[in-house]
């Protein structure tokens, strides 16, 4: 009777660890980003890029910066070479969550995006990494996908080179 109530326990455990270990894999899915093929392609450049809220003449306006002093709206110019991949880690130094996303256009409600290159939702404080392969010279651009958030000057111009 002993051994089969400690069997019935043992199941239960079991049971509760697997739940436990899906939910956290969805979290943590959750916060990855959705990168198709790119994912397996070792970066050859790194660019680290703050994102949130800053205080202007004009108000309130939310951009990106190379650091936490330095966000501007809209965000810096980003230049990368044909055939480069980036490792974007986009660090949420503001107030509210943000999501850094490399898109065809800007659009602050429905964006072009580049199959899915968007970080999710990242919370304030928290950082998202983000690997973008650039094959093809010309301009794209990047921005926060929470709607409305590039309307307020969070996005910039990406230029490719040969
Ligand atoms: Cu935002």
């Amino acid at each position: 009777m002993a051994t089969t109530m400690k069997q019935v326990l043992i199941i239960l455990i079991a049971v509760a660890v697997v739940i436990d270990i899906a939910i956290i894999s969805v979290l943590l899915f959750d916060l990855q980003p959705k990168l198709g093929a790119a994912v397996s392609i070792e970066p050859n450049v790194e660019v680290v890029l703050y994102g949130g809220e800053i205080v202007t003449d004009e108000g309130i306006r939310y951009g990106y910066g190379f650091s936490p002093d330095e966000i501007v709206s809209p965000g810096p110019d980003l230049e990368f070479k044909q055939g480069d991949v980036v490792r974007f880690i986009f660090k949420n130094v503001g107030q509210v969550p943000h999501t850094l996303a490399v898109v065809l256009k800007v659009d602050p409600v429905n964006p072009e995006l580049l199959d899915n290159y968007d970080t999710g939702n990242v919370l304030p404080d928290q950082d998202a990494v983000l690997t973008v392969q650039f094959n093809q010279v010309g301009t794209l651009q990047y921005q926060c996908t929470v709607p409305g958030h590039a309307d307020l000057g969070m996005w910039g111009n990406i230029t490719i080179s040969p």
